[in-house]
């Protein structure tokens, strides 16, 4: 196998063996195969689409197939299994609707499975060449990700699809050059901005406006279901099936923002977060006693003597071998999770491992009702900056720089989170200015499409040409592929002097990080006392 998708990619080059994250070596192959797949039929809906035949069902068997392969999604090999049949049936189908049109299309690579040493990022033998390429692939698995969730509330658009499908068939190529990649590239940020609109547009319509929400994280006295990952319509489907069945609901990790949204805030039983980010689930777990489910990534394989590994579920494009997967949910109607919630029914309720509440729901909409008081701070000097500090969070010891970093900030300084990268600091005492809270939570890392919006926001109210004129500096946490579409986003967006961390991409060349510094100022992270001297000055 080789991998060097993530943060934690083995000795910061990449994994051989076995993933850090616990991916096996022949589920490494099997997803190479699959995205081997996955780019013939981008190139095959690509020509389709030119002559507006493009599939539907290929388009979104993509954003499915990119989905599982993002890190810590999915460990089960028969699940990427039945991907790759699957994969290969529609790959035949566009083929021969090609050739029945007398459509030519470029030369598709068929060899498939094991058997094909050259699939597989190494395929690729320039290092640079190589970088550009991953870069783009990882930047569009996880736009899909996002168009997936919109999908699932029945938001879609064709041309996110048109870009997933050209980026991926640009990659297979041969012949292409450097140039033509960093255009790919930058493109795949623009890509990253309309996924993360469309997913907006979509959550805020099903659900209303994330609104200003205290979370409890302490816990009740029934029986109950701990939801995990990022997909609103599961939580959605949940929510309404445990409804006065005496099982009480509470959010994990990324699924802590479904409290903001005004349609949740109707059940009783959905009581409040439980625990800190993904990868304390091994501790959690065992204490939740409850059942859990996986709506998406990040799956922690459990230990052996782990006790809670008869109580995990997954759906969507998670999975993990031996946890059942609840199937999809047929056109017009709901998942069907009645085999959790009977089976929370037969366990104790949870033990409580903190008690208090949290702040969140600072999403656009929100933080621009209120702006007048927002501008009013900045213009008194009463707020100095803002901090993005939004991404993820991860195991690593070398993260505990964000909880410090967090810490150190001046008392003038507020920060702005989405993602799971905010369990280092958002139940930190680290009080107000003014009545707005120092650590602002938008939402998932998807939300950090709010993120932006407020910065543009911010832009028009103080009338800037350039975003970064503005007193907003970025530190950001990166672990798995979404991350690195909202970096390709907020590049996209002409945003400078990104610092990225804990450790730059194993996947970025030498040379590639040079363009990224030379063109966009990206730097690392150093010391806490460095960075803030940076970043504040
Ligand atoms: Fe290694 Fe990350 Fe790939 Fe897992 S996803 S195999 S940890 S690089
Ligand atoms: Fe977190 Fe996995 Fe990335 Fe959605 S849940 S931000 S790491």
């Amino acid at each position: 196998m080789f991998c060097f998708q993530c943060q934690e990619a083995a000795g910061g080059k990449g994994c051989t063996v076995k993933g850090v994250c616990g991916k096996e070596d022949h589920t490494s192959s099997l997803m190479d195969s699959l995205m081997h797949i996955v780019g013939g039929i981008a190139i095959a809906n690509r020509e389709l689409r030119k002559k507006e035949i493009a599939n539907k069902e290929a388009s979104r068997f993509i954003l499915d197939a990119l989905f599982c392969t993002i890190t810590n999604a999915n460990f089960d090999d028969s699940a990427i299994e039945a991907r790759i049949k699957k994969g290969v049936e529609i790959r035949n189908l566009l083929i021969g609707e090609a050739k029945k049109r007398e459509i030519i299309l470029p030369q598709i690579d068929m060899k498939d499975g094991h058997e094909n040493r050259e699939v597989g990022v190494l395929a690729e033998k320039n290092e640079d060449l190589r970088s550009l390429k991953q870069l783009a692939v990882y930047g569009v698995k996880g736009a899909a990700a996002y168009t997936d969730h919109a999908l699932n509330l029945g938001f879609e658009d064709e041309s996110l699809y048109e870009r997933i499908e050209h980026t991926l068939a640009e990659v297979t190529r041969h012949d292409i050059e450097a140039a033509e990649l960093v255009n790919l590239v930058l493109g795949v940020g623009e890509l990253g901005v309309k996924a993360m609109a469309l997913l907006d547009k979509a959550n805020t319509t099903a659900y209303g406006n994330p609104e200003i929400t205290k979370v409890n994280i302490g816990v009740r006295n029934n029986p109950a279901i701990l939801i995990s990952g990022h997909d609103l319509r599961d939580i959605q489907d949940l929510l309404e099936q445990t409804e006065g069945t005496g099982v009480d609901v509470y959010t994990h990790s990324e699924m802590l923002p479904a409290h903001y949204y005004p349609a949740f805030k109707k059940y009783s039983h959905f009581v409040g977060n439980y625990g800190g980010s993904w990868w304390r689930q091994r501790e959690e777990f065992e204490s939740f006693n409850g059942p859990i489910l996986f709506t998406t990534n990040c799956i922690v394989p459990p230990l052996s003597k782990a006790t809670y590994t008869d109580r995990v579920y997954t759906t969507g494009s998670s999975g993990y071998p031996g946890f059942p997967h609840i199937a999809g949910r047929a056109e017009g109607k709901a998942k069907d999770f009645s085999v959790i919630i009977e089976h929370a029914k037969r366990c104790a309720p949870p033990v409580e491992i903190e008690h208090g509440e949290i702040v969140g729901g600072f999403a656009h909409a929100q933080v621009v009702a209120l702006a007048d008081k927002v501008v009013s701070a900045v213009k008194s000097g009463a707020i100095r900056k803002f901090v993005v500090m939004g991404g993820c969070d991860g195991r690593m010891k070398s993260r505990e720089y964000y909880t410090e970093f967090a810490k150190a900030l001046p008392h003038d300084t507020v920060i702005l989170t989405a993602g799971c990268a905010k369990y280092r600091y958002n139940k930190l005492p680290l009080g107000d200015i003014e009545g707005i809270p120092r650590v602002l939570d938008a939402g998932q890392c998807n939300d950090s499409y709010s993120l932006a919006m407020i910065a543009l926001k911010l832009k028009e109210v103080f009338q800037l040409e350039d975003i970064n004129d503005l007193p907003i500096v970025y530190n950001i946490a990166w672990y798995e592929q979404k991350a690195v579409i909202v970096l390709l986003a907020l590049l996209s967006l002409g945003v400078k002097k990104i610092h990225l961390g804990p450790t730059l991409p194993a996947f970025l060349s030498p040379n590639v990080v040079n363009v990224l510094v030379e063109k966009f100022g990206i730097a690392g992270i150093a010391t806490v006392d460095e960075d803030l001297a940076k970043l504040m000055s």
